[in-house]
C-alpha cells in the first residue's frame, strides 16, 4: 500500500483496522483536521458514510445506532468545538452503556495552549465518561509505531464493547499536508507490509476474545435456592445493548413461576414470551400503596438491566421487605432506592439460563393471578376512559394508539419525559415484534430526532418516534438526517406547546415561575420543519384523525411528522384520574 505522506498512511491503517474488526458504518461530520481520516474512509469499499453536519447530532446519530445493534459506531470530527459537541451523547452512552468511538482529529501537540486557530484541550475531555482515552501519536511512517496504532484501534474497540459497554475516544493529532498531496520520502518503499497494510486477508491485528462473567457452581446453587421460593418477581429495566434474550428469561420465569416485571425499554414488554409467561407493564398504574398494602410481599426479586423507568415500581421493590439480587455483568449497582441486599456480577441472561436448569419451582398461582387481574383492571379503566371518542383522547392514549397500530417488525423510539413515562404505563405488553428504545441513561430531551434516525438506519423495521414538542425543537438539526442518511421514520410529535411534564410537579402551584420559566410555552408553528428538511407534515386534533395519519404514514415511503396538539394539563389530570380509579378497583 503505497500512501502519498505519513497521514494517509496513518489514517488508511486506522479505518482499515475498523473495517477488519467489523466496523460498517461510520458517522462523519465536516471540518478540515480530520481530513486524513475522512478521506480513508471515503476510499473505502466497505464502509458506510453517514455525513451529519451537527457534531451534536452527529454523536446522538451513531448513539442511535448502536443503541439499536449493540455494534460499536465510530464518529469522526475536526477539533475545537466540534469535538465539545459529542459531549451529551458521550454521556448518555456512558450512562447508558452505548458503545461508541470518538476520533477527534486534533492539532499537533506543540499548538496546544498558543493560542492557534481551533485549537482547544481535548486531552481527556469527556472526562470518566469514556471506558479507555488515548492521545494517539503523531502519523508516522515507522514500523512499531504503525504496529501501536493497529493494537490501540483493537483496544478501543474491545473497551467500547467490554463490561460495561461504553464509548472510548481516541485523539488523533495532524499536521499539515492534511490531503493526499504527494510528499516525496515521506513514507519509505520498502516499510514493513505488516505494520503498513496490516495482516494478510481480512484478519484483524489484534483478534480480541472477550468472555462474560459467570458464577461459579457453588455461588450459582446458593442464588437457586434463594429462588426456590413461592412468590417472587423477575424486574426487568431498560435494557444494556445489545438488548436480552428473551428465551433466557422466559426459561426463568417458567422455572420459578414469578411474573417478569417488564420495562418498556427492557426489550421484554413486546414479544412471543408474553403469550407463555405473565409479562405485566401496567404497574405505573395500580403500584399504589391502598393496593399493596392488601398483598403479601414478594419473597425474592431478581432485578436485570438498569433502575425502571417508574417511579412507583421503584417505590413499590422499596417498600418491600424482601430479598433483592441486583444482577450486573459490570458489578455496577443500579438501584437508587439502595433497599436491594444482593449484588451478583454475571451476565444476566447466561445467568437466568442457568438457574433455570437447577430451579424447580412452579410459583404461587394466586401470586400471579393477583397480578394478571392489575394488569387486566388497568387495561379495562384505560380502555374504557379513552373509547368514548375525542373527549377521553388523551396524551397517554397515543402511545397506546401506537403499539396498537405500528407494523411488524418496528423500532418504536421513546422521547424523554412523558413519552416514555407514557409508554410505561399504557403499552400494555403484547406478542407484536416491537424493539422499543429511549435515552434513559441520563434522559436529556436533547438529541432524541438524532438517536431515533440512527436506530432507524441500523434495521429495516418500521420506525416511530415519539416525542415531544420541546424535544422535538431541541434536536430540530437532526431532522437533516432523515434525509441526508436515507431514513424513513413517523415522528408523532405529542405537541402540548412546552413541557407537559412540569404538570407532575408540585412546582404547579407557583405561578409565576410555573408557566414562563417551567412550561415555556414557546407558540411555535413547526409546519415550516417540513418544508425546510423534506418530511410531509400533517397537524391533528383528535383521536380519529391521529389514527388515520398514523396508518397513512406507516403505509408511505418517506418521512412524515404528525403534529398532534394535545392539553398538557388536562392529559395529566386524566393520567391521574385512570390511575385513581384503577387503585379504587382494585381496593374495592
Ligand atoms: C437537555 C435537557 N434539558 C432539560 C431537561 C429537563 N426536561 C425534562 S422533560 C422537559 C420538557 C420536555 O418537553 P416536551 O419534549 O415537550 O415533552 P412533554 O413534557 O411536554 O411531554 C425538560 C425541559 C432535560 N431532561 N434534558
Ligand atoms: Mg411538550
Amino acid at each position: 500500500m503505497s500512501a502519498p505522506n505519513r497521514n494517509v498512511l496513518w489514517g488508511r491503517a486506522i479505518v482499515d483496522e475498523l473495517v477488519r474488526n467489523g466496523v460498517e458504518r461510520v458517522v462523519v461530520s465536516p471540518g478540515s483536521r480530520s481530513t486524513p481520516l475522512v478521506t480513508a474512509v471515503d476510499e473505502h469499499d466497505d464502509l458506510h458514510v453517514c455525513s451529519v453536519l451537527d457534531e451534536r447530532s452527529a454523536a446522538y446519530f451513531a448513539l442511535g445506532r448502536a443503541r439499536r445493534t449493540g455494534e460499536t459506531t465510530p464518529l469522526i470530527c475536526t477539533s475545537g468545538t466540534a469535538a465539545a459537541n459529542y459531549h451529551p451523547a458521550v454521556i448518555e452512552a456512558d450512562r447508558g452503556r452505548v458503545p461508541l468511538l470518538l476520533l477527534t482529529a486534533d492539532r499537533p501537540p506543540e499548538l496546544r495552549d498558543s493560542g492557534a486557530n481551533q485549537t482547544v484541550d481535548q486531552e481527556k475531555l469527556y472526562g470518566d465518561a469514556v471506558r479507555w482515552y488515548k492521545d494517539l501519536s503523531e502519523p508516522a511512517a515507522d514500523e512499531r509505531k504503525l504496529r501501536s496504532l493497529r493494537t490501540d484501534v483493537a483496544r478501543a474497540l474491545v473497551a467500547a464493547t467490554g463490561s460495561p459497554s461504553g464509548p472510548v475516544h481516541l485523539n488523533c493529532p495532524f499536521r499539515k499536508p492534511l490531503e493526499p498531496t504527494p510528499v516525496p520520502g515521506d513514507v519509505p518503499a520498502d516499510l514493513d507490509p505488516l505494520a503498513a497494510i496490516g495482516r494478510d486477508g481480512d484478519k484483524p491485528f489484534v483478534t480480541a476474545t472477550t468472555g462474560v462473567p459467570q458464577l461459579d457452581r457453588a455461588d450459582l446453587r446458593q442464588v437457586a435456592e434463594a429462588l426456590s421460593v413461592d412468590r417472587g418477581l423477575i424486574v426487568a429495566g431498560p435494557a444494556d445493548p445489545p438488548g436480552v434474550d428473551p428465551q433466557a428469561i422466559t426459561a426463568l420465569a417458567h422455572a420459578t413461576g414469578f411474573p417478569i416485571v417488564a420495562d418498556p425499554l427492557s426489550g421484554l414488554r413486546f414479544g412471543g414470551h408474553t403469550r407463555v409467561t405473565t409479562t405485566v407493564g401496567g404497574y405505573d398504574g395500580y403500584l399504589d400503596p391502598r393496593v399493596t398494602d392488601e398483598w403479601p410481599d414478594p419473597e425474592v426479586v431478581f432485578r436485570i438491566g438498569a433502575s425502571p423507568t417508574s417511579k412507583r415500581l421503584r417505590k413499590y421493590l422499596a417498600r418491600v421487605d424482601t430479598r433483592q439480587f441486583v444482577v450486573d455483568p459490570a458489578g455496577a449497582w443500579r438501584e437508587a432506592e439502595f433497599t436491594a441486599s444482593d449484588l451478583v456480577v454475571a451476565d444476566p441472561c447466561r445467568l437466568a439460563a442457568r438457574l433455570a436448569e437447577v430451579v424447580r419451582n412452579a410459583g404461587d398461582a394466586d401470586w400471579r393471578e393477583r397480578w394478571a387481574t392489575a394488569e387486566r383492571t388497568h387495561r379495562d379503566v384505560v380502555a374504557d376512559a379513552t373509547d368514548d371518542g375525542a373527549g377521553g383522547y388523551f396524551e397517554g392514549a397515543i402511545l397506546a394508539d401506537v403499539a396498537d397500530l405500528a407494523p411488524e417488525p418496528a423500532t418504536l423510539v421513546v422521547s424523554n419525559s412523558n413519552p416514555v413515562r407514557d409508554a410505561d404505563r399504557y403499552m400494555p405488553p403484547t406478542d407484536a415484534g416491537y424493539t422499543v428504545l429511549g435515552n434513559r441513561g441520563a434522559s436529556g430531551i436533547d438529541g432524541v430526532t438524532s438517536t431515533a434516525l440512527g436506530a432507524g438506519s441500523a434495521t429495516t423495521d418500521h420506525l416511530s418516534l415519539v416525542i415531544g414538542d420541546l424535544a422535538y425543537y431541541h434536536d430540530g438539526n437532526g431532522l437533516l438526517s432523515a434525509l441526508r442518511c436515507g431514513v424513513d421514520a413517523t415522528i408523532v410529535m405529542v405537541n402540548n406547546d412546552g413541557g407537559g411534564i412540569f404538570h407532575r410537579l408540585p412546582i404547579e402551584s407557583f405561578d409565576p415561575p410555573f408557566t414562563e420559566s417551567f412550561v415555556t410555552p414557546h407558540g411555535l408553528d413547526f409546519e415550516p420543519t417540513g418544508d425546510l428538511y423534506g418530511l410531509d407534515y400533517t397537524a391533528v386534533e383528535d383521536r380519529e384523525s391521529f389514527r388515520d395519519a398514523y396508518a397513512e404514514s406507516v403505509a408511505s415511503d418517506g418521512t412524515d411528522v404528525i403534529d398532534v396538539r394535545t392539553d398538557s394539563e388536562a392529559s395529566q389530570r386524566t393520567r391521574e384520574r385512570l390511575a385513581e380509579e384503577t387503585v379504587v378497583e382494585l381496593v374495592e
